[in-house]
Order: structure tokens, then C-alpha cells, then sequence
């Protein structure tokens, strides 16, 4: 029902972007700019504070056109009806896609089987505002009295990086004496590392599992209540744990009782849920009034999305740009620079967003499909991966489209520091665009006062071949409300990919595989069983391990 019935690849509009983009092989970004003082302004949109200047990719007055074609093709704007109206595209879970109503500012009704969701939603948000401020005002306290100022989220993938990034990125909003703390991996040094530094007393735990089943997390609960019971007693886990679950049967289960249990829905995806009571953690560290901004930040957002015209729409044009670069210049590869500290952990963020919603292989008919989908993802803050990963990005043998994000303001205005991150990232757009010919090379060093030998040895390798892609979003500063048009842009976007590739961006069936077999190991390492059908490297490895851990 939501599939194309078609190959996209066969269309018409796919097979005229195949046609330009081999044209567009020969075409100099440089030369565009030379040509076309306007370029700039064609090619950059704004919405509230954030403005995305796309103008330095490799397209002219056609591709855009083109592109846009391939999204009617797709039904990409119908796709996002479906989406705003509960339907259940969301196909091979049978589930509607509903991070939307998490944020719906106006309270509109939204409804899934018959049902309206928003006064579910707005009931838990009201519980959210009342136990974060219960906990900042210290009128929830812990079982000895003592506030709780030190919050740790227990919890994985969608439940781990939304709030990470989200905390980390709003640092400066969190109140005075609050210090929060992230458990997700299953490796005890993540548990150990978090818990020497912390004081039962004054610690909340946050168990925040969609599902409640999912081992990582499970073991990681049970670690730290058993150092909280050992070092408070057993009562002291009603004022110390709570739990933010779609399963209050095993939120009940694993001893938590469920009045202290925040509900999600299984309309909303892990890696979409911080905007649910997954970001709980979010509330307490930054006050419920800036984690509301944070809602009316994406809601704007969603806005812009459901209704701008596909040729302004700012999540469509970054997701037709990247089905650009990844299905006709066949680029495996995306990268996402923050200059902001602050936004350290949005590349990692947004690798789960993008590769766990787009890394896949069937359709939505059922077929295998026949063209690349999921870009890898990577990235880091800037200035610091420009000492590391960079060099490939200028002078590597293919490129790497690039998306830079800019505050114009900086929370730790410290002398000249912003201003010199801010003429970096907008140098690297800029060389990455321009580059260097063979020519130019040989100047600079003739200027230099090199030898002619000197000059023939190193002209090559000084050179860049420019007509690399980047996108510029800018905005004043990294507060809640951008924060939260920030990510719901990238949401969109992907939504944008995944519509055209045809595809459900909304199960991870991938992830699934190794868990089961995880399952299975697990006894044999610990001696219990007889190693099962394994090849012979996981045998061999199986029994080293064992044999080192005796
Ligand atoms: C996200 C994925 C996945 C999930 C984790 C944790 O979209 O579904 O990353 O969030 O596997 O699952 P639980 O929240 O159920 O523990």
C-alpha cells in the first residue's frame, strides 16, 4: 500500500538524472561561481534562525528541477501526508510513525485506529514536567533525604544516543549542581566507570528501554540497583529508579514499580523517541520550560516540512542532495562536522539515524532493491577532524559531501576562539570547493621562492582538485528551540532518502542477527555447553577465549 509498484531506477526522472549527472561530471563548481554572482542566493534557504546555504554542490539551474522530478516520481510528498496522518507506513512492523505528535505544539488531533494519540501524549508530558521539576526543586528526593543531583541514563542505541546528544548539546542550560551520566554499553567498564564516581544518595537511575528486554540495558539495571541496594537497602529503589517503557509488565517485573514508569508508544521509534519520555534525562538537566523549546524548535520544523513547496522545503532539498551524490555519482559516504563543541555526539547520533533508517536492501514491494541506499555516516567537531580525517576529504581519490554546522555564536565567547573556529569551517567549505590547480601550486611556490626542481617535485602534491560538496547550515546559537529544528531537519531528511529509495526507514530488522546468536554463544563461552554449529574461526575463537579466561 505504501510501496512505488515500480522501480524507481526505471523512471524516467531517475534515468534523466543518470544523463545529467554525467554531464555534471565535467562541471566545475569554481567556474559556476565565476559565472553567476547569484549563485549563492539561489541556493540558500532560511527558516526562523537557521539558514542552509547549499549552493556550494555540484548542480546548475537543472538539477534541482530534475530532482524534484524524482521526488514526485517517488510520491515523496504524499509519503509525508501519511506520515503527519498516522498511517502505517511503518509497514513491516504494521506500525504509524508518530515522533510528530510527540512535538504537535498545536494539540491538533492525530489518530491511529480510530484513536486520538495526543491526549496520551500530553498526560505524559505533564508527568514529565511535574517529575523534573519535582527533582531540580528537590522536592523528590532521595531515600535518605538527600537530593538528587547526579541523574544516570541506563539505556541503548535510540535510547542512549538521542538523550546523550541532546544533554551534551545543551550543557550550558543545566542547572546548578546536576551532573548527568550515561550507562549503555554492555562492557561492566561503563557501568564501573560511571558508578566509583557517584554517591547512592544523591543518584537516579533512568532505565530507559522501549522494549524492557533488550540485554545491554537489562544488565546494566541490574548492576546498579544491586550497588544501590547493597549500600541503601531495598526500599530505597522506589526513590532512586524509574523506568520509561512501551512494557510495564516487565518494568513491574524487574522490580520497578510502575507509578514510577514513563510511558512511549510503540508508534514512536527508538531513534526517535528523544522527544518522548526517553529524553526524561533531558527535562531534569536542562528545566522542563527549555525541553518544551526543544519540542517547538522541531514542531517548526515539522511545519516547514509537511507544507513548504518541495523546491524551498529544506529537509527535501538536503535529502535529494545526498540521493544525488550517493545514486548518480555512486559516493558511499557522508560527513557531518559541528563547529560546536557542544554537538560532539551528533555525529554519532545521526550515523544511527541515518545507517539503522536507511541500510537496507528490500523495498517496500518485497523486492531487493537494485541501487545504493544508506550512506556511511561519520563525523566529528570541528576544528579537531580537520587534523585528522580532512586530508582525504581534500585530497583523497573521490569525495565526500560534507554537511558543516555553524553557530554564530558561541556559548564561551573566550577572546579570538570563536571567531577563529568560524573562519576555519568556512575556509574548509571554500577550499573544499575552489581547490588548488597544478598551476596556482606552482605559483604559490614560485612566490615562495622555491627552485624550479623544487617547484616540478611539489606542485602535484600541493595541489587540490576541488569541486567537493559541502552544505552550511548557520544559525545565532546553539540553544534548545535550534537544537530541536536541528535534528527534526535531519529526521526529515532521512525521511526524504528512505521515501525515494523506496524503502521502510522505520524497522531495523538488521540489528536482530547478531543479537540471536549473541544468545547462543553466551553459554559456550561461559562453559555450560558444548560449542553449537559454529565455523571453524568462531569455534577457534570461542575456545581461546575461553582457555585466556581461565
Ligand atoms: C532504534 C533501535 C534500537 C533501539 C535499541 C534499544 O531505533 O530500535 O537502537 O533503540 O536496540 O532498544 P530498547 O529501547 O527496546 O531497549
Amino acid at each position: 500500500m505504501f510501496g512505488l509498484n515500480k522501480e524507481i531506477n526505471k523512471s524516467r526522472a531517475w534515468k534523466r538524472l543518470e544523463k545529467h549527472a554525467k554531464k555534471m561530471r565535467n562541471v566545475e563548481m569554481r567556474d559556476m561561481f565565476a559565472k553567476d554572482p547569484n549563485r549563492a542566493k539561489k541556493y540558500t534557504l532560511t527558516l526562523g534562525n537557521m539558514t542552509l546555504d547549499f549552493s556550494k554542490n555540484r548542480i546548475d539551474e537543472k538539477t534541482m528541477p530534475y530532482l524534484l522530478g524524482l521526488a514526485k516520481e517517488a510520491k515523496v510528498m504524499k509519503k509525508i501526508e501519511q506520515m503527519f496522518k498516522g498511517e502505517k507506513i511503518n509497514v513491516t512492523e504494521n506500525r504509524a510513525v508518530l515522533h510528530i505528535a510527540l512535538r504537535n505544539q498545536k494539540n491538533t488531533p492525530i489518530y491511529v485506529d480510530g484513536k486520538n494519540v495526543m491526549p496520551e501524549i500530553t498526560k505524559v508530558l505533564v508527568k514529565i514536567r511535574d517529575f523534573s521539576e519535582a527533582v531540580r526543586l528537590g522536592k523528590f528526593r532521595g531515600h535518605t533525604g538527600k537530593k538528587l543531583t547526579n541523574i544516570v541514563n541506563i539505556g541503548i542505541g535510540g535510547s542512549d544516543l538521542g538523550p546523550k546528544m541532546a544533554v551534551e548539546a545543551l550543557r550550558k542550560y543545566w542547572g546548578k549542581n546536576i551532573k548527568c551520566h550515561f550507562i549503555s554499553n554492555i562492557d561492566g567498564t561503563a557501568c564501573a566507570e560511571v558508578l566509583n564516581k557517584l554517591d547512592p544518595e544523591t543518584t537516579l537511575f533512568i532505565v530507559c528501554s522501549k522494549t524492557f528486554t533488550t540485554i545491554e540495558t537489562l544488565t546494566n539495571a541490574k548492576t546498579c540497583r544491586k550497588w544501590l541496594v547493597d549500600a541503601l537497602g531495598e526500599p530505597a529503589v522506589a526513590k532512586h529508579f524509574v523506568a520509561v517503557s512501551t512494557n510495564a509488565e516487565e518494568v513491574r517485573k524487574f522490580g520497578i514499580n510502575t507509578e514510577n514508569m514513563f510511558e512511549f508508544w510503540d508508534f514512536v521509534g527508538g531513534r526517535y523517541s528523544m522527544w518522548s519520555a526517553i529524553g526524561l534525562i533531558i527535562a531534569i538537566a536542562v528545566g522542563y520550560d527549555n525541553f518544551e523549546k526543544m519540542l517547538a524548535g522541531a514542531y517548526e520544523m515539522d511545519k516547514h516540512f509537511r507544507k513548504a513547496e518541495p523546491d524551498k522545503n529544506i529537509p527535501m532539498i538536503l535529502g535529494l542532495l545526498s540521493v544525488w551524490y550517493n545514486n548518480f555519482f555512486g559516493i558511499r559516504n557522508h560527513v557531518v562536522v559541528p563547529y560546536d563543541q557542544y554537538l560532539t555526539y551528533l555525529p554519532a547520533y545521526l550515523q544511527q539515524l541515518v545507517m539503522e533508517s536507511n541500510g537496507k536492501f528490500v523495498d517496500l514491494d518485497n523486492k531487493l532493491v537494485k541501487y545504493q541506499t544508506s550512506p556511511v555516516v561519520f563525523g566529528g567537531a570541528g576544528t579537531d577532524v580537520q587534523h585528522s580525517f580532512f586530508q582525504m576529504m581534500h585530497q583523497g581519490t573521490s569525495f565526500v559531501p560534507c554537511d558543516f554546522i555553524v553557530p554564530a555564536i558561541s556559548h564561551n565567547e573566550i577572546g579570538e576562539h570563536h571567531e577563529i573556529l568560524l573562519a576555519n569551517v568556512l575556509a574548509q567549505s571554500e577550499a573544499l570547493m575552489r581547490g588548488k590547480t597544478i598551476k596556482e601550486a606552482a605559483e604559490e611556490l614560485k612566490e615562495a621562492g622555491k627552485s624550479k626542481e623544487e617547484i616540478a617535485l611539489l606542485k602535484k602534491y600541493k595541489s587540490f582538485k576541488g569541486n567537493r560538496p559541502s552544505n552550511t547550515i548557520v544559525f545565532k546559537k546553539m540553544d534548545p528551540y535550534t537544537l530541536g529544528m536541528l535534528v527534526a531537519m535531519y529526521e526529515h531528511k532521512t525521511f526524504v532518502e528512505g521515501a525515494i529509495w523506496n524503502i521502510d526507514s522505520f524497522d531495523q530488522m538488521g540489528v536482530e542477527l547478531g543479537k540471536q546468536m549473541a544468545l547462543k554463544i553466551l553459554p559456550e563461552l561461559q562453559g555450560n555447553k558444548e560449542n553449537a554449529a559454529h565455523d571453524c574461526s568462531t569455534k577457534a575463537l570461542i575456545n581461546l577465549i575461553r582457555k585466556l579466561r581461565k
